[in-house]
């Protein structure tokens, strides 16, 4: 199949249904997927979140333009400068502010648009590349500049017959000089195609979407910039919000999930250890504790060793002998160390951001 052009598919790597529910120019990693996988998800069965479609980027070619008012020596970088300059290696998670939308209507029943996801756009990798400070340092950024707009090579989006152009979101100069990565390696491996590469923009603790893909130019201006990523979407809409929107979302919320199946079988008359992953954009995960009686009682769950990385996720177990057979629900909360922890309803907007949540995740303990 042709890679570029109208047939092209959206998504470059195999997606096996084992390891992926797929919807649209999106697929979405299966948590069972993850039980057997590391710390890192791998790159095959990380989850891929495109607006239209992976292009093909030839990293030979490939140029990163830094232009705008707010540098002093505008300048581009070819992917070996990019590769000679001192690098950085990080642990970071990546996830979509979509995450989880699909509860809003599964748990509470309200209305909102956008891509399904129960809880798998989200994935911890390992992204090794260059300080986005040392790149704007090199450009001369001046004490005027406010913002940093990085933007994706990939297709402009068209939506409702509207041209939104190219993937673009400014970051606020604090967050491009504090802890971003124009990121050329996932994993140890170079970037795959649907995944960035050459170069894509890592951001912890923020929203996917600051991740910009397939980077090829970044404007750094004395102006306060926007893109219709921060005046359209991406804001908080309905509810308690603010006709016009919420403030451009910035920082994702907290969340835990079951490494198991959707409705997944389990014997009766067993102790089964049940694993999982919690993570929180604001930090460290300081406690997790799981619910197998709809929420009567909670059990802490043991965290796994290690220093519980702010950015990333913290993987932990549980024990469980299930009574009787048939439908059950299993509740996992955790906690992160600004005291934040999951409610038991995340406040609606339409369109489904942020799903903060106790998710219930249903298994059918049957005899076997
Ligand atoms: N250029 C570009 N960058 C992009 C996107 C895109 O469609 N185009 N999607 C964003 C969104 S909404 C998310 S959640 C993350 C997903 O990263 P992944 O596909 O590597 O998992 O990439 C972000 N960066
Ligand atoms: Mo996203």
């Amino acid at each position: 199949m042709p890679h570029e052009g109208p047939d092209a598919p959206a998504i470059v790597k195999p997606l096996p249904p084992e390891l992926f529910a797929v919807h649209g120019s999106c697929a979405e990693t299966r948590w069972e997927a993850l039980r057997d996988a590391g710390y890192h998800v791998p790159a095959e069965r990380f989850f891929v979140r495109n607006h239209t479609r992976t292009p093909i980027v030839d990293a030979a070619s490939w140029r990163l333009e830094l232009h705008g008012s707010g540098l002093r020596n505008p300048r581009s970088f070819g992917y070996e400068e990019l590769l000679a300059l001192p690098a950085v290696t990080r642990d970071v998670l990546i996830e979509c502010a979509g995450n989880g939308r699909r509860f809003f209507t599964d748990q509470q029943h309200q209305e909102v648009t956008g891509t399904p996801w129960r809880l798998g756009a989200a994935g911890v990798a390992r992204w090794r590349g260059v300080p986005l400070a040392a790149v704007l340092d090199l450009a001369g950024i001046t004490p005027q500049a406010v913002d940093v707009m990085p933007r994706g090579l990939d297709p402009a989006y068209v939506a409702d017959g509207v041209d939104h152009g190219r993937v673009r979101r400014p970051l606020p100069v604090a967050k491009a000089l504090d802890d971003v990565i124009l990121a050329y390696e996932m994993n140890g491996e170079p970037l795959p195609p649907d995944h960035g590469h050459p170069v894509r923009l890592v951001v912890p603790s923020w929203i996917g979407l600051a991740s910009v893909k397939w980077v090829g130019d970044i404007e750094v201006s004395a102006e306060p910039l926007s893109s219709p990523w921060t005046t359209e979407f991406y804001r908080m809409y309905g509810g308690q919000h603010p006709p016009q929107g919420g403030p451009p979302l910035t920082v994702t919320g907290i969340k835990s999930a079951f490494e198991l199946p959707w409705e997944a079988p389990l014997a009766a008359g067993r102790t089964h250890v049940l694993h999982g992953r919690s993570w929180s954009g604001r930090g460290r995960i300081t406690s997790v504790e799981v619910s197998t009686d709809a929420g009567a009682t909670w059990h802490p769950a043991c965290l796994h060793g290690g220093p519980h990385l702010a950015g990333a996720w913290t993987r932990w177990h549980v024990a469980w002998s299930p009574r009787g057979t048939g439908p059950q629900v299993l509740l996992a909360r955790a906690a992160d160390e600004t005291g934040a922890t999951q409610p038991l309803e995340s406040p609606y907007n339409e369109l489904g951001y942020l799903f903060d949540a106790v998710v219930r995740h249903p298994v059918r303990v049957i005899n076997v």
